[in-house]
């Protein structure tokens, strides 16, 4: 028996629970079968009620996806694997996820037992044709993974993909074929064809870590949470105007005047090794130093040290006029220094990441009012030939990024020698990236834009029409922090996460991707997986399989998602009433 599209209709094409994620009347009256939940063969199990993807989550994209009913009993310990790859690393990177592979598996295993009385003969067999390890928006990540039982000799399992970050994947649709036996061990479905890659280039989770210091246990963990979704970008917005926790190796007042206290810091060397903790789980960090806006602590030390003033309008009150949110401050643009120190951390930033990685230079929310403010600043814009229309403050912020741009491009050359062209980095949609003039200050070919507007927002389409390549992040939608519409004291369920439109149209190869965020000024590591989880999935299938075709039979597979995350420690938050999953039919 092979699950295909016709099990799907057959189900109907009714929503099992309605969005509010409170069970409708009209699903009170499904008539399904309360059938009493075991944890392990029948509550867990999708083979008969999450159709053709099984309980794969994010759906696979490939046309041919065939699952069998029949499974195979088998010790996760027992398993054996081959892998092949045509570079020394490639073949370690390889290695290392076998092993992370084995440690889910095993953390599946039902009240931790492993033990099969005889367990079926499994041998994996990984297969990548590059040696590349780079990951950035070119990356491969397709697959294959065939699943074979019938030859008479155990059971194959041949993974087939282009880079390591596409076995990777391989690995974590493998995990999602097993479930756990009530007679202990595992099973594994014992015949499957599968062929896989993703829409977007970009699956971004967007954390904040200044609003709150996120200890790195929990960034390891958000981690965690993106690898078993498929998700590859973690957007690090480490810095802000509330914290500086970021050490900077060559400009130690930063974290000193920044960080909330010694404790809740970063290290240069605590950054690196995340970073590669998340390339093995095929995720890149992209590491935010937001700026002009959103700068206070951790520059307050200028005039002390006879630099001048590097952020303006700190001590402002009210700061609604010249500040997005408290605390205040905005960079100094006209101060030579600010450049110097912003240099020092964009080399840090270039030395800790991989050659291909590039930066976020931030660029939201800025007030030309702030500047505007400072009598210092005005004078020395009106002896620079500036005068202080708002055309010439939009052209001063404008520098202030090109200024950063060259800087960036400098230090690169320099860093990483081999790159063949200059990186692209990323900014905030802005005043500055307005359609109209957006043109005259930003190149197309150097700044991506990732826009926080409102899903409708003509701003996208906009965009795209001059060219640019975008990272959505609809506010709307991917703000897990934020609430629908008129109902505020609840914030988006994972439907609305869910559903988030992609931009379309004759230029929908400039969407990179999106991004859910995480921004923490009322969230930190106690919430923060909750929060995050398991919506932020529901963002990554949105961005793995863009799907349009129905939705039914979701909630089930995003149902055992959920439990997954258990399995590996992300306290996700439950996603619909048990009643509605133990009605199903
Ligand atoms: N922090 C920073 C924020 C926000 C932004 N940048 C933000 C603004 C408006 C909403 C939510 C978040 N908290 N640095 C804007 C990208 Cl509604």
């Amino acid at each position: 028996l092979v699950l295909n599209a016709d099990a799907d209709a057959a189900a109907g094409t009714k929503w099992l629970c309605s969005r509010s994620n409170v069970c409708s009347p009209e699903n009170k009256q499904l008539q399904g079968e309360i059938y009493s939940v075991e944890r392990f063969e029948s509550q867990r199990d999708c083979r008969l009620s999450c159709g053709k993807y099984g309980a794969v989550w994010p759906m696979p994209t490939g046309a041919g996806i065939s699952l069998s009913h029949s499974r195979v009993h088998f010790d996760p310990r027992e398993m054996q694997f081959r892998v092949e790859a045509p570079s020394e690393a490639a073949t370690q990177f390889l290695h290392e996820t076998r092993g992370l592979f084995v440690a889910n598996l095993r953390r599946e295993c039902p009240r931790d037992d492993c033990a099969v009385a005889s367990s079926a003969r499994i041998v994996v067999l990984a297969t990548v044709i590059s040696e590349s390890l780079v990951l950035d928006w070119r990356t491969h990540e397709n697959y294959k993974l065939a699943i074979n039982s019938a030859l008479g000799n155990g059971t194959v399992v041949d993974i087939q993909a282009t880079t390591v970050y596409g076995a990777r994947h391989a690995f974590e649709t493998l995990s999602n074929l097993v479930t756990g036996s009530v007679s202990g061990g595992l099973l594994l479905v014992s015949d499957v064809l599968i062929s896989d890659r993703p829409c977007y280039a970009h699956r971004g989770l967007l954390l904040d870590t200044a609003r709150h210091f996120v200890p790195l246990q929990h960034v390891r963990r958000t981690l965690d949470g993106m690898a078993a979704s498929k998700m590859n970008v973690l957007h690090w917005h480490v810095v802000d105007a509330h914290s500086f926790p970021l050490e900077i190796t060559r400009v130690p007042q930063m974290q000193r005047y920044g960080a909330y206290s010694s404790a809740q810091t970063y290290s240069r060397k605590q950054v690196v090794e995340l970073m590669k903790y998340a390339r093995l789980r095929g995720v890149r960090i992209i590491v935010e130093i937001d700026g002009p806006a959103h700068t206070n602590s951790g520059w307050q030390w200028g005039p002390d040290e006879g630099l001048g003033e590097l952020s303006v309008c700190l001590q402002r009150s009210p700061w609604e006029s010249p500040c997005a949110s408290p605390p205040c401050g905005q960079l100094n643009p006209m101060n030579d220094n600010v450049y110097a120190v912003l240099k020092a951390i964009f080399r840090q930033v270039a030395e800790m990441g991989a050659p291909e990685e590039t930066v976020h230079m931030g660029g939201d929310e800025v007030q030309l009012s702030c500047w505007n403010s400072s009598k210092q600043i005005q004078e020395q814009m009106l002896s620079q030939g500036y005068n202080l229309s708002e055309e010439s403050f939009l052209r001063l912020w404008a520098q202030f990024h090109q200024r950063n741009l060259l800087a960036w491009d400098e230090i690169n050359r320099r860093e990483h020698p081999g790159l063949a062209e200059p990186k692209p980095v990323i900014l905030w949609s802005s005043l500055l990236t307005n359609p109209d003039t957006i043109g005259s200050y930003l190149p197309k070919e150097r700044f991506i834009i990732q826009t926080w507007v409102n899903s409708h927002d003509s701003l996208n389409r906009e965009l795209l029409e001059l060219g640019y390549r975008i990272i959505v992040s609809s506010a709307n939608f991917w703000y897990l922090d934020h609430g629908l519409g008129h109902a505020k004291t609840e914030y988006h369920n994972w439907r609305t996460v869910y559903e988030a439109d992609m931009p379309d149209g004759p230029d929908a190869q400039l969407v990179l991707g999106g991004e859910v965020c995480m921004w923490t000024e009322s969230v930190d590591q106690h919430t923060l997986e909750s929060r995050i989880w398991p919506r932020a999935g529901a963002a990554a299938e949105r961005l793995w399989a863009n799907p349009v075709e129905s939705t039914v039979l979701i909630e089930r597979r995003f149902y055992r998602y959920r439990e997954r995350l258990l399995d590996r420690g992300i306290q996700a938050e439950a996603v619909a009433p048990r009643y509605c999953v133990l009605n199903e039919k």
